[in-house]
């Protein structure tokens, strides 16, 4: 069975930006401070580190109610047992990630247009990744920011729940969640400093106050 999953605040671990701590660290740190899902990405990595990652992220989470989310590799996904995988528009199509995954596995699909919303079937995909939202450092070779407007057209054509990521800090809470978005993605705003179960709690609870009832 699938896993009931909240995308309130989601981190994506980034090797580069963990440095102070190690990535399990961070993720045990940022779910003790409300982070709801964790997504082992690392684009240098191997398929066999990827697996040895996410066991150690899984281990860091045991107990807790956090997911543990795989960037795009379908194989350490279905190896490392994780709760969901996560692929982009130029990865292989959700329909094959599904075949691989099966039906118990979330997948995540990240959408960056109206049009490319519109075409994410909800019998395939369970959640969506809507940005980048502003530009960012973190991901180098990101596509144009859509800004808060393009957040709430695309979010409004997707037939899905969303996360938004990109250049997303505490400041823009309120504007993500009233564009529609369910929660936040990030990693700077939690990887990239001295405590992260401080900047998860900070975020984490300024989500859950923010959120129209
Ligand atoms: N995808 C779109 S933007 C991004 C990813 C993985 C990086 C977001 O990083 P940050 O530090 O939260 O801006
Ligand atoms: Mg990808």
């Amino acid at each position: 069975m699938k896993k009931p999953f909240d995308l309130s605040l989601y981190l994506v671990l980034d090797p580069d930006l963990c440095q102070r701590h190690s990535m399990a660290d961070t993720a045990r740190e940022a779910v003790a401070g409300g982070a709801t899902m964790v997504q082992v990405r690392h684009k240098q990595a191997s398929t066999a580190e990827r697996i040895a990652l996410a066991r150690s992220v899984k281990e860091a989470l045991h107990g807790t109610p956090a997911l543990v989310v795989m960037n795009d590799d379908i194989e350490a996904a279905v190896e490392a047992r994780v709760d969901a995988i996560h692929i982009g528009q130029r990865d292989l199509s959700p329909i094959l990630a599904r075949e691989r995954i099966g039906a118990d596995m979330l997948l995540g699909l990240s959408v960056n247009s109206e049009r490319a919303a519109r075409a994410v079937d909800p019998g395939v995909v369970d959640y969506v990744g809507i940005g980048p939202v502003f530009a960012t450092p973190t991901k180098p070779d990101h596509e144009q920011p859509i800004g808060l407007d393009g957040l709430a057209r695309i979010v409004a054509a997707c037939p899905l729940p969303s996360v938004a990521i990109g250049g997303l800090k505490r400041q823009h809470v309120e504007d993500v969640l009233a564009a529609g978005a369910y929660g936040l993605a990030v990693v700077s705003a939690i990887c990239g400093t001295p405590d992260p179960r401080r900047s998860a709690k900070e975020l984490w609870e300024r989500i859950i106050a923010g959120r129209p009832d």
